[in-house]
């Protein structure tokens, strides 16, 4: 069986990293959602907020998991004896930090493959971050991200 991890700190999911869940859910025999959980950085939502966010719009998916990991990605990868960590591309731009992040993950364990996905070009420019900085101000974000999301934005940000 092939467990693939897709980490990542989905602070919130957006429709581009559902879309490479949804991907994976495909290519994978069983794909385990991954939140980091980090002391050090201040997320919007919480590990639970976000785990619960990705578990209400992955519910029709019957081979996918939500959870979340402290400390390195491979110590959690060898817990939940993986093999596979996906990551997702959008462009260019992610080429470099990606490459770091494979090479780091290949020198702790060589037998675990990183594998990427691109997400569907129209998901190509979002990002959590770009995502919250529209929502922060009052801006429709309707289609980026599940319309759940869309709800949870505007209670953090006090629109309704
Ligand atoms: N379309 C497709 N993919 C997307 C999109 C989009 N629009 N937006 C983001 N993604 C992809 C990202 O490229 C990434 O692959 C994944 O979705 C998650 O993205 P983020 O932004 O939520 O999360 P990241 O990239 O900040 O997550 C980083 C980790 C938490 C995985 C990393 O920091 C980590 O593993 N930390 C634990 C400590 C550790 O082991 N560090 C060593 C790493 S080498």
């Amino acid at each position: 069986m092939t467990l693939a991890i897709y980490p990542g700190s989905f602070d919130p999911i957006t429709n581009g990293h559902l879309d490479i869940v949804k991907r994976g859910a495909r290519v994978f025999d069983q794909v385990v959602v991954a939140v980091l959980h980090n002391a050090q950085k201040q997320p919007l939502f919480s590990v639970e907020e976000r785990k619960r966010l990705i578990q209400e719009v992955t519910v029709d998916m019957d081979n996918v998991e939500v959870d979340s990991f402290n400390g390195l990605l491979i110590d959690y990868v060898h817990e939940k004896k993986a093999n596979v960590i996906i990551r997702g591309l959008r462009a260019v731009t992610d080429f470099e930090y990606e490459l770091q992040f494979a090479s780091m993950m290949r020198k702790l364990d060589e037998q675990v493959e990183t594998l990427f996905m691109m997400t569907n070009n129209q998901y190509s420019f979002l990002s959590s971050g770009i995502v919250k900085e529209v929502a922060s101000g009052g801006g429709d974000i309707t289609g980026l991200v599940p319309d759940l999301v869309v709800d949870a934005l505007s209670r953090k940000y006090g629109f309704h």
